[in-house]
């Protein structure tokens, strides 16, 4: 099923293309796109009962399924929307950067749908990590017509925008949104192609008290959805596997000072602190914490077991654990190469989030070829029976949205500064 890799956009629907579309940015409608309904924000009108929660300012999702024509090929859109400004861009652009590698290799290779040649377009939104600013691209993505979305990255940010989605029959998988209630809203429309909180908490307790014999432990969180629902996921199975949490802290997601925190957990002398939260404060937290002599080790999640955390904690990553999603790129079959193409394309290392992000691409294109349409509502319905062998393993759905099979967890540890891999735990 996986096309090889290839990046340069030869065939001539795409050199077509390539004059036909604006190349600005990826979310310019297509030049000479005549059959695209004017579906700007300032369209106006009001929406159609399917869309109750979409503002009229978002125009109207009753086209939300029309194709574009432009030339000879059809323009498909695919929706991408992650933090791409402020202190989580380094992720989003991760996120988005995967999307993209999959868009023009499909691309590359060339589509067709229904006996129609199709231009892919990643049409990519900022949602700046902010749940206000999530629905409002969340609404931007259905104006534009797309035919499926990969995002949002933040829990906090992917569950209040679900309900845009849910109400345009748009599907919405994210590649990095780990929050169990994310697919707990009763939303046909909501995917994720990594596993959850409730899988990563319970394999960091398991190496809290099996590998590090940690007796006493302290919970650090940043009151996010995210990152307070990763450290009780954490805290209850340290309680049920006969472990006992010494002391619960909470911080902030915009905290980048700890010493006041830090003071409290030196001195009660943990053997291991998880620290809930992501890389931004995560990298900081470990930093200060080794400069004030805590010798606990450090453990955390996704969100922060990205390559930046290197450079956020300096040479206090030494001392950190974290928890990968998945099986970590340079363990995955094909992960060497996509790592490759992938700092080639980019100049980047991968952070986190690409591999999936890169995959959740090719379920939409797999989703379209089985629905042989390009329509939003169809392609969700061709999205649920999903059985894909994808970059990062099989991916098929459970009734909620979730990876059947709950999915990979690596642990990663920091050795001269690069993540290294300790243990793939498999369900
Ligand atoms: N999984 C960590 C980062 C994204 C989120 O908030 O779930």
């Amino acid at each position: 099923m996986r096309m090889k890799f290839g990046f340069a956009l030869t065939i001539a629907a795409a050199v077509a293309m390539t004059t036909a579309c604006s190349k600005k940015t990826d979310n310019e409608p297509a030049a000479g796109a005549s059959a695209v309904p004017e579906a700007s924000a300032s369209a106006g009108g009001s929406a159609p009962a399917s869309a109750p929660a979409v503002p009229a300012s978002a125009a109207s999702v009753a086209a939300a399924s029309e194709p574009v024509q432009a030339s000879s090929a059809t323009v498909v859109r695919i929706g991408h929307v992650a933090p791409l400004s402020g202190p989580l861009a380094h992720l989003g652009q991760d996120n988005e950067n995967g999307a993209r590698l999959a868009i023009e290799e499909i691309s590359a290779q060339g589509l067709t749908i229904d006996g129609h040649a199709i231009h892919l377009e990643l049409d990519t939104q900022d949602d700046a990590a902010d749940p206000k600013k999530g629905i409002a691209a969340a609404q931007q993505l259905v104006a534009d017509h797309v035919v499926a979305v990969v995002g949002h990255l933040n829990s906090g940010v992917s569950v209040p925008a679900s309900k845009i989605y849910s109400d345009a029959d748009v599907a919405q998988i994210s590649g990095a949104t780990t929050n169990p209630a994310f697919t707990q809203q009763g939303y046909k429309t909501t995917f994720r192609v990594v596993p959850t909180d409730a899988r990563q908490g319970p394999v960091l307790a398991t190496y809290a008290l099996k590998t590090l014999h940690a007796r006493k432990i302290v919970v650090v969180d940043d009151a996010t959805l995210y990152g307070r629902g990763l450290a009780n996921e954490f805290a209850k199975a340290v309680v049920a596997g006969g472990g006992r949490i010494t002391g619960h802290e909470v911080t902030s997601e915009k905290a980048r000072d700890f010493k006041a925190i830090l003071n409290k957990i030196k001195r009660v002398q943990p053997d291991a602190v998880m620290f809930g939260g992501m890389d931004v404060t995560g990298g900081p937290f470990a930093k200060q914490a080794a400069a004030m002599g805590i010798k606990a080790k450090i453990l955390g999640g996704d969100g922060m077991c990205s390559a930046e955390l290197a450079t956020l904690a300096a040479n206090a990553a030494s001392n950190v654990v974290c928890s990968e999603l998945g099986v970590d790129v340079s363990k995955l079959n094909k992960g060497g190469d996509f790592a490759q193409h992938y700092e080639a394309r980019f100049h980047l290392p991968v952070q986190s989030y690409a591999p999936f992000t890169y995959d959740a691409v090719y379920v939409i294109v797999d989703a379209m070829k089985r629905a042989n349409s390009i329509e939003a509502p169809k392609v969700l319905a061709a999205i649920a029976s999903t059985d894909f062998n994808g970059l990062t393993g099989h991916i098929a759905f459970d009734d909620k949205g979730d990876l059947k099979g709950s999915g990979a967890i690596t642990l990663i540890d920091f050795k001269d500064n690069k993540k290294n891999v300790i243990d793939v735990i498999t369900p």
